[in-house]
């Protein structure tokens, strides 16, 4: 049942060196350089976000993802779901506005599987990036790199699975849209807060709180294709792909930043992998894993699988 989280909003990710990271998230994803804040972190948005940022970069020693944040509906829907966190057992954290630019009060709390999320109401909304917000032109000329059109989703890795589920369907009203299943046990579960096949997912993993990867929309295949070209052009760490996933049935290409984050372009694959809050739960078996992830391949790629910041 939703419960006013809306989207995802933004990511904050660590990276090794600024100006490099830089390079990468603008001139090859595409993203656009908004803001830069008095501790250095740099606000980046895609240019169909209206809000003004949805990837904070953070100058660290070591990679990873600092937290993923969600928007919900109202300031209200904010502060019950920050009860209900409580409640749920949730260390829970108010950050007061202005912490992030432009950004309203936040409501950070931990998870099970050991990842950092934040629920947030308002945010300065800068609108689409280059088109007007009346009569607007299909698309802005002078985009860079890849393009890309929006921050889409993460993908984590971390042991509680049950747990991370729990607090995401119970208390922030995702449904689970798509899962692999061993057995009885959950190795993989995708979940959506919208119309979207995934808005966060996570895979089984030893250890708690990692990043898999951030992942951001294409309009087309050919979209992704062009994507492959300019990681062969400026060089850029390629880990898998063009290929197809069978989960989602997105079409994708992964790759690393300079620090080793991996991140994601795709377009949505066969039939839209809309999904609607009467979809059945689609399950993929563990047998089938190699095909669940690239339904090409049809094989498990270990970089793939073990990489994580
Ligand atoms: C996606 C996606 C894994 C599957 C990943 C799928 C890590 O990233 O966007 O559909 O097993
Ligand atoms: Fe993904």
């Amino acid at each position: 049942m939703k419960k006013g989280v809306m989207r995802p909003g933004h990511v904050q990710i660590r990276v090794l060196d600024m100006d490099e990271a830089l390079i990468h998230y603008r001139d090859r994803l595409g993203l656009i350089e908004m803001h830069k804040d008095s501790m250095g972190r740099v606000y980046l948005k895609a240019w169909t976000e209206i809000d003004k940022y949805s990837v904070v970069l953070r100058e660290a020693d070591e990679a990873g993802m600092d937290f993923m944040g969600f928007k919900v509906t109202s300031t209200d829907v904010m502060n019950s779901l920050r009860d209900e966190l409580k409640e749920f057992g949730c260390q829970v954290e108010n950050i007061p506005a202005g912490e992030l630019n432009g950004c309203g009060e936040r409501v950070r709390f931990d998870s099970p599987t050991g990842h950092f999320f934040e629920i947030y109401a308002e945010k300065e909304q800068t609108g689409k990036w280059g088109v007007t917000a009346r009569n607007p032109e299909a698309w802005p000329e002078d985009l860079k790199g890849m393009k890309t059109s929006r921050f889409d989703h993460c993908l984590l890795y971390g042991d509680d699975l049950d747990g991370s589920l729990e607090l995401f369907t119970k208390v922030l009203g995702f449904d689970l849209a798509e899962e692999v299943m061993d057995g009885d046990l959950r190795i993989a579960q995708f979940l959506t807060c919208s119309m979207k096949a995934h808005d966060i997912a996570w895979v089984r993993h030893e250890e708690k709180g990692k990043f898999h990867h951030a992942s951001f929309f294409l309009n087309t295949w050919e979209e992704v294709l062009r994507a492959a070209d300019l990681i062969s052009m400026h060089d850029i760490s390629l880990d898998i792909g063009p290929t197809r996933h069978g989960l989602t049935h997105g079409q994708t290409i992964y790759f690393f930043d300079p620090s080793g984050n991996r991140n994601e372009v795709f377009c949505d694959g066969a039939g839209g992998n809309y999904y609607y809050p009467d979809s059945p739960v689609i399950t993929w078996d563990a047998s089938e894993l190699g095909k669940a992830i690239f339904y090409h391949d049809r094989v498990l790629n270990e970089n793939f699988l073990g990489v994580v910041t």
